[in-house]
C-alpha cells in the first residue's frame, strides 16, 4: 500500500522554512510538538535573534488558542496566549509560505469559536447497510475495522497533525447511530478509546464521543434509561468518572436521541432537555460538554398527512425547551431544516433559543453532494451559512450568533486520498479553515489550499480553482430545482430519482403534479414552516414573490409557468439550469484533462476515473429531471433541446 497522501502538507509546504533560525519558548506537550515541526522542517534552533520566534507570553493575546504576528521583512515573532496558539502559530508561518516574514504588519489571530469538532459516523463493526463508516464515500474508517479498534494509529496520527493545521480542536470518533456493539467505546473499549485520544492529544484535539440514551441499559443492565431515575442518573456519573479516570482530557458526549429509531426520553415522557441534562450533569465535574443533536423529527410520516411537515420538526421540539438546559450542553442543529442538501434555508431554530448554547452542524462528507464522487467545492456554500443573518439585515450573522461552536460530518477514510476523490480534500481544509475564521472568503481558501496541496504552478492553480469555483452551483444546477430537495435515490442518496421520496415515510416530498410543483410552507395556507424564522425572513418567505429564486420550491407550490426573478419561468429555469450544469461538468472534464503530467499521475488518474463518473451522472440527473418535467407539465423547451418524453 503506497503512503497516504500528505494531504495540505507536503514537505515542501514547509520549504521556505528550511534553514532558517527557530527559538521556541516554553513548555508543554504542545510546545513539544511544534518543537518537533520546527526540526522536521529543517529548521536551527537558535536564541532571542532568531528568525522564526514562538512564544507563550501570558498577558500577550488574551483570549485562548490566539496569538499575536509580528513581522519585520526579515523575522517573524508569534506571542502566544497559550500553547495551543503556540501550535496555531506554527501553522499559521507554513500557511503563509514564503510570504511569512513579510510585509511589516501586526496581527492578532484568534478562533471565531472556541469549539471546532469533526463528527466521525464511524462504526466499529461493518454495518449491514451503512458499511464501516456510516455517509463514507473514502473506505473503511482509520480508527476502526472489522469490528475493533485499530493497532496501527499512524493514520490518525497523520490525520491529527492535518486538522491541527487547520485548527480543528475536537474530534467526535464514532457515529451518532450508535449500534450495540458502537455503545461499548464507552465502557469496555475505554483503554483503546485511550489510545486514540494520545494521538490526538500532542496536536492540541479532545476527544468526544458518541453514546447511546439507552447505555444504562444495553450496558449496566438497568431496567431503564429514565432521567428521572436516581439509579439512571449515577449509572452516567460512574461511566463519566471511569472515562476520565482513563482521559482526563475527554471533550465529551455526542448524543442522537428519539431520531431515526436511537433511543430518548421520550419513552419515559421526559423531553431532551431532561435527557441532555441527565448527560450534562455526569460530565460537569470533569468540564465536559453534551453535544445534544436538534435533529429530530418523525421518520414514520404518513405522505397523506399533509398537516405534518419535517422542516418544522427541530424548530417544534427544541425552541420551547429555550433556558431550560445546563451550561455545557450544547444543542447541535443542522444548518437547514431537512437534511444536508444542496441548497435549503438556514433552520429557524438558530435564532429561537437566545438563552441556549447552539453549535452549527454541517456536512463535509458528501451525502447529497455527489458522494465524493463529483468534485464540488463546498465552501461557498458554508460561507452562504454562516452569513445568513436571520434577524435582519443589520444584524449578527449566523456564525456570530452561534455559542456553542460549530461541528460537522467528517469525510475521510482509510483511502490513499482520505477523501475518495481528492479534490474533496479541498472540503475538509475549506470546513477548519472556516470554523477558526468564519470571515474568510471561501475563492481565498480555495487557493490556500491548491498552493499549499500542489505547489506553485501557475496553470495547475488556475486550471484546479476555475473547476472547483463554481462546482457548488453546477451541482445545484442540474440536481433538484430551486430549493425543493431530494430527488434522489433512496437509501444511497446518489444519483436521480425524481419521485424516490415522494411517497415515503421520511417525509421529503416536492409534490409536483401536472399544474405546478413545490410546498407551500406559508404561515397562511402552508404548513406555518415560514413563520418560525423571526422578521424579516418570516414576511419574505411567506410571499412566493418576496422569497429568493433558489429557495422559492422549499416554500412555495407554484405553477410552471410562476416567472421568478430571474425573468424566467420556472419550468424554463428547470431546463436551462439541467443543460447548462451537465454542460458545465463536461467543460470541468476536459479542464482535469489539461492537468496530465503536471500533477502527480495517482491525483491524476483518480479524477480522471470520477470526472467521468461526474459527467455520466451529471447527465442521467439533467435527463431524468427535463423528462420528468417534460411529462408531468407538457411544456416545451423554448431552446427545443433534446429531452425524452
Ligand atoms: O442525513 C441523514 C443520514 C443518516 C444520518 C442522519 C443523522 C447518522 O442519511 O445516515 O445518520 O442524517 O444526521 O443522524
Amino acid at each position: 500500500m503506497p503512503d497516504p497522501h500528505p494531504l495540505w502538507l507536503p514537505a515542501a509546504a514547509t520549504a521556505h522554512l528550511r534553514g532558517r533560525t527557530v527559538r521556541i519558548a516554553g513548555d508543554g506537550p504542545l510546545i513539544d510538538t511544534v518543537r518537533a515541526e520546527a526540526a522536521a522542517a529543517g529548521m536551527t534552533p537558535a536564541g532571542d535573534d532568531a528568525e522564526l520566534s514562538i512564544a507563550v507570553t501570558t498577558g500577550a493575546a488574551s483570549s485562548a488558542e490566539s496569538f499575536t504576528l509580528t513581522r519585520d521583512g526579515a523575522r517573524a515573532i508569534a506571542e502566544c496566549a497559550d500553547d495551543a496558539g503556540a501550535l496555531h502559530a506554527w501553522f499559521e508561518i507554513v500557511r503563509l509560505g514564503p510570504g511569512a516574514f513579510a510585509p511589516a504588519s501586526t496581527r492578532t489571530v484568534a478562533p471565531a469559536h472556541a469549539l471546532r469538532m469533526l463528527d466521525h459516523w464511524d462504526n466499529v463493526d461493518v454495518h449491514p447497510v451503512m458499511g464501516q463508516v456510516e455517509r463514507g464515500y473514502a473506505g473503511g474508517s482509520i480508527f476502526f475495522h472489522d469490528g475493533a479498534l485499530r493497532q496501527d494509529l499512524s493514520r490518525v496520527a497523520a490525520y491529527a497533525r492535518a486538522l491541527a493545521a487547520i485548527g480543528i480542536n475536537r474530534v467526535a470518533i464514532n457515529n451518532v447511530n450508535v449500534h450495540v456493539r458502537e455503545a461499548r467505546l464507552l465502557t469496555d473499549d475505554l483503554a483503546d478509546v485511550a489510545r486514540i485520544a494520545d494521538v490526538f492529544r500532542p496536536w492540541g484535539i479532545r476527544l468526544h464521543l458518541s453514546v447511546s440514551f439507552s447505555s444504562p441499559m444495553l450496558l449496566g443492565g438497568l431496567g431503564t434509561a429514565d432521567p428521572a431515575d436516581a439509579g439512571v442518573q449515577s449509572w452516567w456519573a460512574e461511566a463519566a468518572d471511569r472515562v476520565y479516570a482513563a482521559i482526563p482530557d475527554f471533550g465529551g458526549f455526542v448524543v442522537k436521541a428519539d431520531s431515526e429509531g436511537q433511543p430518548g426520553p421520550f419513552a419515559y415522557g421526559r423531553d431532551h432537555a431532561d435527557g441532555a441534562n441527565l448527560l450534562a450533569r455526569a460530565l460537569a465535574p470533569h468540564g465536559g460538554v453534551v453535544h445534544w443533536r436538534a435533529f429530530v423529527y418523525d421518520h414514520r410520516q404518513d405522505w397523506r398527512d399533509r398537516s405534518t411537515d419535517r422542516a418544522r420538526a427541530a424548530h417544534d421540539h427544541f425552541s420551547p425547551l429555550d433556558g431550560r438546559f445546563d451550561d455545557n450542553v450544547i444543542v447541535q442543529v443542522k444548518y437547514g431544516p431537512m437534511d444536508f442538501q444542496v441548497r435549503e434555508p438556514v433552520s429557524p431554530v438558530f435564532f429561537a433559543m437566545p438563552h441556549t448554547r447552539l453549535a452549527l452542524e454541517l456536512q463535509v462528507t458528501q451525502e447529497y453532494t455527489g458522494h465524493q464522487r463529483h468534485a464540488v467545492y463546498l465552501g461557498p456554500q458554508w460561507r452562504e451559512i454562516l452569513d445568513f443573518r436571520g434577524r435582519g439585515d443589520d444584524q449578527p450573522t449566523l456564525a456570530q450568533t452561534v455559542r456553542g461552536g460549530i461541528a460537522a460530518v467528517a469525510n475521510v477514510g482509510d483511502d490513499r486520498f482520505w477523501t475518495g476523490h481528492p479534490l474533496a480534500q479541498a472540503n475538509l481544509y475549506a470546513y477548519g479553515r472556516l470554523a477558526w475564521d468564519s470571515t474568510l472568503d471561501a475563492g481565498d481558501v480555495l487557493d490556500e489550499w491548491i498552493r499549499l496541496t500542489f505547489g506553485d504552478d501557475a496553470a495547475v492553480h488556475s486550471g484546479i480553482h476555475e473547476i472547483l469555483d463554481d462546482s457548488w452551483a453546477t451541482y445545484e444546477a442540474h440536481t433538484a430545482p430551486l430549493g425543493v430537495g431530494f430527488m434522489v435515490t433512496p437509501g444511497t442518496h446518489y444519483g436521480p430519482a425524481v419521485d424516490g421520496y415522494e411517497y415515503s415515510p421520511w417525509g421529503t416530498y416536492h409534490f409536483a403534479d401536472r399544474d405546478g410543483i413545490g410546498v407551500d410552507r406559508s404561515a397562511a395556507t402552508g404548513t406555518g414552516f415560514a413563520g418560525q424564522y423571526p422578521e424579516p425572513w418570516a414576511s419574505r418567505y411567506e410571499s412566493a414573490g418576496t422569497t429568493p429564486d433558489e429557495l422559492l420550491l422549499f416554500f412555495h407550490h407554484v405553477p410552471y409557468t410562476h416567472r421568478l426573478h430571474s425573468g424566467d419561468t420556472v419550468i424554463q429555469h428547470i431546463y436551462d439550469t439541467h443543460f447548462a450544469g451537465a454542460e458545465r461538468v463536461a467543460e470541468k472534464l476536459a479542464a482535469w484533462g489539461e492537468l496530465e503530467g503536471c500533477i502527480d499521475p495517482a491525483v491524476f488518474a483518480r479524477g480522471r476515473e470520477l470526472f467521468a463518473e461526474q459527467l455520466r451522472s451529471a447527465r442521467e440527473w439533467r435527463d431524468q429531471i427535463n423528462t420528468y418535467f417534460l411529462r408531468k407539465s407538457g411544456i416545451a423547451d423554448e431552446a427545443g433541446r433534446p429531452i425524452h418524453p
